[in-house]
């Protein structure tokens, strides 16, 4: 049997979307900005696909959503874009982010402090969420944006999304959100939250990879990254990627289509997972599950090196991850659980499991009998772990 349960990482292409996209190679595969028939004949399924995105997260028809490569070119796209209207002209010098961001948000700000930008990363509390009160302290008149993600990509927590961009919007700051994590997994809703910006990537709400979008409200003015074609209206220049813009358009309605499913199932079957975690001695998992979005556990099970659950796991065709998949490949401790404060015995045992709404109850039932055995195994060759009378389970 194998079980995927690294849905943060990426997700299955819904086959309802593959279909969609298929005819997009080889039948109708012309440019869209040609003018015979080849390239009109994929006009109805490119307007068809960006009224899905502008429904999905509820955009109004005076914004803009642009199609990009990934949200890893959404998110970059702002903060440099920012950079060069804001703050090289000498109007603004500051930027606000969170200490828990995906590197694409992080690395950048880091490159925009090289060209002399101030850039203030946030802390978190214990249950990785960024306070209201530090981002009132850290924000002033030269701030020129701020950049909170929606929901964390290894614990799941939501962030306080619209009053954080209600506080930047009264000292005159934009507030961007990369959404990444929260599409398809709680309602996005660009207008009620008030964001200027929202990054999301098609294939973690069961899309391709390799195609993304950034929202931009009332069409606010934002340099370009990829000067050319003039593609987008001018805002992202080259030829577009007709089945990948089609795919994600059919992935958003669907992903808001299966919001209640979500809810229910999802949560129901995390749930499950969670309480089997928790029934195990020294097993303390991050955030409150109400606080979550539905399908993501971030744990740490004490004595178990995380990177040592990951090979047991996989001999059973189990996938899960120690955070997130760009930063898999280093034997560090992970980020989050440092920036929550967490030592850094619990920081090396993290464990993050996230599901889908393909995931079924056979999987997650197979998860928990394959996870307890592991534990067993590889805590009784650990030199670290002893089992004594004590339990860890609640949170920090
Ligand atoms: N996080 C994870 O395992 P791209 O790769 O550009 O499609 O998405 C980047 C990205 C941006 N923001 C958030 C919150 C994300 O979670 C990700 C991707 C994966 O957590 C891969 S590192």
């Amino acid at each position: 049997m194998r079980v995927y349960l690294d849905n943060n990482a990426t997700t299955i292409v819904d086959p309802a979307v593959e279909e969609k996209m298929i005819p997009f190679f080889c039948q109708m595969y012309g440019n869209p900005n040609s003018l015979h028939q080849f390239g009109s004949e994929t006009h109805p399924a490119l307007k068809r696909a960006m009224d899905q995105l502008y429904s999905g997260i509820n955009a109004k028809d005076n914004d803009d959503v642009i199609v990009t490569s990934c949200a890893t070119e959404s998110n970059n796209w702002v903060l440099k874009g920012i950079y060069f209207d804001k703050i090289k002209t000498g109007e603004k010098d500051h930027i606000i982010t969170s200490s828990v961001e995906h590197p694409s948000i992080t690395a950048a700000c880091k490159f925009l402090e090289t060209q002399g930008v101030r850039v203030t990363y946030l802390p978190v509390n214990s249950e990785g969420v960024v306070e209201i009160e530090s981002l009132k302290e850290a924000i002033d008149d030269k701030t020129a944006l701020v950049s909170i993600m929606w929901a964390n990509n290894e614990t799941g927590m939501i962030f306080p999304i619209k009053e954080m961009a209600r506080i930047a919007h009264e000292k005159g700051a934009l507030f961007h959100s990369d959404a990444v994590q929260a599409i398809g997994k709680i309602a996005v809703d660009v207008q009620d939250t008030g964001v200027d910006f929202l990054s999301f990537s098609a294939h973690k709400f069961h899309g391709p990879k390799g195609v993304g979008g950034l929202y931009i409200k009332d069409s606010i003015p934002l340099t370009s990254l990829l000067h050319g074609g003039e593609h987008m209206g001018g805002r992202r220049s080259g030829t577009l990627n007709v089945p990948g813009i089609v795919a994600m358009g059919e992935a958003m309605e669907l992903a808001v289509k299966y919001l209640e499913y979500e809810y229910k199932e999802v949560t129901r079957l995390r749930n499950k997972l969670e309480d089997a975690l928790l029934e195990i001695e020294d097993v303390f998992v991050v955030g409150k599950r109400e606080h979550r979005v539905p399908n993501t556990i971030l744990a740490s099970i004490k004595g178990v090196e995380g990177e040592a659950m990951l090979w047991d796991l996989n001999r059973y065709g189990i996938a899960a991850s120690t955070g997130s998949a760009c930063a898999s490949e280093e034997l560090e401790s992970n980020p989050v659980m440092e920036a929550i404060g967490a030592d850094a015995d619990l920081s090396h045992t993290a464990l993050r499991l996230s599901l889908s709404r393909f995931t079924t109850e056979k999987e997650i039932d197979y998860a928990i009998i394959h996870i307890k055995e592991a534990v067993k195994r590889l805590r009784a060759i650990s030199s670290t772990y002893s089992y004594a009378p004590k339990n860890h389970k609640s949170g920090l």
